[in-house]
């Protein structure tokens, strides 16, 4: 057992890098380029195409501290089978997942643009999770993979912070995993969503999680 405790919010956190998972939250293109269905909900990409090198440095210390790498990837089966209408249907998006867009069907799991960003790409050893919701636990293996890992603490980034973040945070934090959220690691297409995220996260002594800079992280990992 390697304890290591570093500085963050509201007050200090301690992990074991044995016990540890770095998960990233669905750095796909359909999120961060244009032309996808983040774009399609009409939302600026740019914003969060500016986290990509933040990200990659926490996944390269992630990597050498030996931390237990997971990747998500919000998609569905291309029969749409677990894709609720009320998902498919709701707003007045330009393209609907499911539909045909300039990289390949919105949101589908074998499309271009549901894959993870090249900038960020899996290693071959890295699990990479395809959840069909905005939270990782809804109809996936992911407790099971924690569990069968060992892993009590997660530290989480990627995009978006109040959606599919906050989401799976939150049920991490209900499934007693401790959580923490890299501050810019994560990115929404809103600011002050993102803001009150992470507010609220750390709020009541911690009462979703922790978060911390990748400065301090980036210095714990080492
Ligand atoms: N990954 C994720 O957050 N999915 C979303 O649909 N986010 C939005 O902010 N739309």
């Amino acid at each position: 057992m390697r304890k290591t405790v570093f500085s963050a919010q509201p007050f200090a956190f301690s992990f074991d890098p044995a016990t540890t998972a770095f998960i990233v939250i669905d750095m796909q293109r359909d999120f961060l380029e244009p032309g996808g269905f983040g774009a399609a909900l009409g939302n600026d990409v740019a914003p969060l195409r500016a986290i990509i090198p933040t990200v990659s440095r926490l996944l390269s210390a992630a990597r050498t501290s030996g931390l237990c790498v997971i990747h998500t990837r919000e998609c569905h089966r291309p029969d749409l089978s677990d894709c609720p209408p009320s998902k498919r249907l709701r707003g007045d998006p330009s393209l609907r997942i499911g539909d045909e867009g300039p990289m390949g069907r919105i949101l589908i799991a074998d499309a271009q643009g549901a894959a993870i960003i090249p900038e960020l790409a899996p290693l071959p050893d890295e699990i990479v999770l395809e959840k069909p919701g905005k939270g990782a636990f809804h109809a996936t293996a992911l407790d099971e993979i924690l569990r069968t890992h060992g892993i009590s603490q997660i530290i989480f980034a990627g995009v978006t912070t109040e959606v599919c973040v906050q989401t799976t945070m939150r049920e991490a934090n209900d499934r007693g995993y401790d959580c923490l959220l890299a501050e810019d690691a994560t990115e929404s297409y809103f600011p002050a969503f993102k803001a009150a995220t992470l507010e609220m996260i750390r709020a009541q002594g911690a009462i979703v999680g922790w978060t911390a800079t990748s400065a301090q992280l980036l210095e714990a990992l080492d």
